[in-house]
């Protein structure tokens, strides 16, 4: 695999890789593969000090949800480790598991069917019962997601970030939901923002952004940014064939 770079947006220092990957979505074989050509590039061009980011949505939709979280609890196939951000499905699913009602139903209507099915909950189980069939490796990944994460000039969170509040006070609600007016901003930030979270057919680059939700549940591709000092490039897999019914 070679990869080609291109001028990136933001800067990290010269022994610093980071290797974002986008909405997941429980397409677990897209995850797989992405993450072995993640391992083949830094094995191929080891660098000093690395990371993995996972910019949520790992659940919800697709194929497996719970074996892309068993995936995830198993670690990084890279030293540096993985660092894994909140989307607005995780937030979801933890919200229904933690109060039921309404927010199970909201959970469900959105995506939560598949993880619930893919986590062999029956169907009448209340969700005060859902927790107790996730494997608590599983559990711990969705339970310690972090809401941000900086590094160098950039900036990751799920969703994006609300323009003009210094983004150490920034809002979960926002760092994990907002669409607009984060996607249509043209000013800089106080970092460029790499987020996941609102698909498009290919990652989008601004000067104050890189969005990498490039739909692989949808019929698209599922997308990682490798950014290294002034430069990035793009690794891409494609997702499942067939929607899951
Ligand atoms: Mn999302």
């Amino acid at each position: 695999m070679k990869l080609t770079f291109q001028p990136a947006p933001g800067q990290l220092p010269p022994d610093v890789r980071i290797y974002a990957i986008g909405d997941v979505h429980g397409c677990v074989a897209a995850h797989v593969a992405i993450l072995d050509q993640i391992a083949a590039d830094f094995d191929a061009r080891p660098v000093g000090r690395s990371v993995v980011i996972h910019l949520g949505d790992l659940i919800d939709r697709g194929p497996d949800s719970a074996a892309v979280l068993a995936r995830v609890a198993q670690g990084s196939p890279i030293p540096g480790g993985f660092v894994n951000l909140r989307g607005n499905h995780e937030e979801l699913c933890l919200n229904a598991m933690a109060k039921g009602g309404e927010a199970s139903r909201i959970w469900r209507r959105n995506g939560g069917e598949t993880c619930l099915v893919d986590w062999g909950v029956p169907k009448k189980a209340p969700a005060s019962e859902w927790a107790g069939f996730v494997p608590p490796e599983q559990m711990a990944v969705l339970t310690e997601q972090r809401l941000s994460y900086r590094w160098g000039s950039y900036f990751f969170a799920h969703a994006g970030i609300r323009p003009g509040i210094p983004l150490a006070d920034q809002a979960a609600q926002d760092l994990v939901w907002i669409r607009q007016p984060f996607l249509s901003w043209s000013d800089p930030f106080e970092a460029v923002v790499v987020h996941g979270h609102t698909p498009k057919d290919a990652p989008t680059v601004r000067s104050n952004r890189i969005g990498i939700d490039t739909g692989a549940v949808y019929g698209g591709r599922l997308t990682a940014v490798v950014l290294e000092e002034d430069r990035m490039a793009f690794i891409q897999v494609p997702g499942p064939k067939k929607p899951r019914k």
